[in-house]
């Protein structure tokens, strides 16, 4: 019999299938700059409280953001990594520190 049943098989284009690499979702790094004014400790602090950090973890960031002029302090999700930013912001700002935090597609 021939097939002209509109079946599977029928339409070439049916055949076509687009094929998509698994997707990622895209990560941002969250990175510290410094400034002249922001005590190392008030640094260090943030570090331990909103990055989860270990004092020695912390601190060693806070020394390379210093030496270098910033830092990647971690990388997440842009809501996460949003979430950061916006808090080391506000926590800076309500302590009158000039800190600036920033994230970055990776
Ligand atoms: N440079 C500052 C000082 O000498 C310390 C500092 C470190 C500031 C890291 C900001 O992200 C920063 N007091």
């Amino acid at each position: 019999m021939s097939d002209k049943t509109g079946g599977p098989g029928d339409d070439t284009s049916l055949l076509t299938k687009t094929r998509s690499k698994t997707q990622r979702p895209p990560l941002y790094k969250v990175m510290l700059l410094n400034d002249d004014y922001t005590p190392m400790e008030f640094v260090v602090h943030v570090l331990e409280r909103f990055f989860g950090l270990n004092h020695a973890q912390a601190f060693e960031i806070m020394l390379t953001v210093h030496k270098k002029g910033l830092a990647v302090v971690g990388v997440f999700s842009f809501e996460v990594a949003e979430t950061k930013v916006a808090q080391v912001m506000d926590f800076a700002r309500r302590h009158q520190h000039p800190l600036q935090c920033t994230m970055e597609k990776e």
